[in-house]
């Protein structure tokens, strides 16, 4: 029988990896303060999230084998989530200071901490190489080594592209609602969220078992790929509508000119009224005009909107997962248990 991960056990692998990676940079003689800041430095950005993308993989290689993992499987899963944690950190950091946000995981952001700034750049860059200092150091001979990498290289170059477009359709200065469409929408949350967070484990938990095939990759994405979607709609819902002692970041969309999933709805719905309230209110960076904007969503019902559209893509996903073909070796377990942890998450 496959055995969920708890967060203990997955937290339990990182020292090693951080050990791995500080006796690398030991090599270069790295000089003893900068190796402190370093470990603190991985500690803070890649430890104290969910890791639901991380804790993923070991939890899809179970599914996959249909049996609890051995002491040695189970390490390289929780490896290679660590390496998706440390992806999603690499990001993390880079767009909170894209996104001017004031606290991630209810402390202030990483650039926002005493003596950090735009030192903050470089440590993203760190983030990212310790994924390749890892890969190499435990998957060197792994048959599916030069998949990974590859994976690893393609999936953060799609995550570019999206937060690009993110970026690009909100700019600082303009406020033309004319820019944003569900089209757009679409490209921007598929692209910055859906592959790193939802295809990117179970692509590697394929790779590890050495059972990945063109035909079994696509099937894991055409199902990854909406539920992603959906996850990135939910953000987008909590962004307003979350607590932020539950999601543990303020939310900026509004103030940042977002192409959001809630903007989009409320052009859809808005009288010419309503949308002259937007074009007066919406991305501009002060506290009294996000305001009547959030005043608006309430009057437009756009919660109740979200829980709709929530039971709705709810039901096209499970139907999914049920034509789910298994010959290829996927099992619909590994989706469904995908699904179960993110269906009305308030974090
Ligand atoms: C989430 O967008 C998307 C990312 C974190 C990907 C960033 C990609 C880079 C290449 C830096 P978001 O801004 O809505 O996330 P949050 O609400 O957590 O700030
Ligand atoms: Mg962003
Ligand atoms: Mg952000
Ligand atoms: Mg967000």
């Amino acid at each position: 029988m496959a055995k969920k991960t708890t967060l203990k056990e997955f937290e339990s692998v990182f020292p090693k990896l951080e050990e791995d990676l500080l006796s690398w940079a030991r090599q270069y003689n790295l000089p003893q303060e900068q190796q402190d800041w370093y470990k603190k430095m991985l500690e803070e950005n890649a430890v104290g999230g969910k890791c639901n993308r991380g804790m993923s993989v070991p939890d899809s290689v179970s599914i996959l084998l249909g049996k609890e993992l051995s002491e040695e499987q189970y390490f390289q899963a929780a490896t290679l989530g660590w390496m998706i944690e440390l992806l999603q950190a690499m990001f993390l950091v880079s767009d909170d200071i894209m996104d001017s946000s004031i606290t991630r995981r209810g402390k202030p952001c990483w650039y926002r901490q005493e003596g950090v700034g735009m030192i903050a750049i470089n440590d993203a860059f760190l983030l990212e190489s310790a994924i390749y200092t890892l890969l190499k150091k435990h998957f060197k001979t792994h048959p599916s080594y030069v998949d990974m990498l590859e994976l690893f290289h393609e999936v953060t170059l799609q995550t570019e592209l999206g937060q690009l477009c993110d970026l690009l359709t909100a700019p600082e200065d303009v406020v033309n609602l004319d820019n944003f469409s569900m089209e757009k929408y679409t490209f921007i949350v598929i692209y910055k969220t859906a592959y790193y967070s939802f295809y990117l484990p179970v692509a590697l938990a394929l790779h590890m078992l050495n059972i990945a095939t063109p035909k079994n990759l696509k099937q894991a994405h055409d199902i990854l790929i909406p539920m992603g979607e959906y996850f990135q709609i939910q953000d987008d819902y909590l962004d307003n509508f979350g607590l932020p002692e539950h999601i543990g970041k303020i939310g900026t969309d509004i103030q940042d000119n977002k192409c959001s999933w809630l903007v989009n709805q409320a052009l859809k719905l808005a009288t010419p009224e309503q949308r002259k309230v937007l074009e007066e209110h919406y991305g501009r960076k002060d506290k009294t005009h996000e305001a009547e904007v959030k005043k608006l969503y309430n009057e437009m019902g756009l919660e109740k909107r979200y829980q709709d559209y929530e039971e709705k893509r709810v039901g096209e996903l499970k139907q999914l997962i049920s034509q789910l073909d298994e010959s290829e070796g996927l099992k619909k377990g590994v989706f469904e248990e995908f699904l179960n942890k993110i269906y009305k998450r308030s974090k």
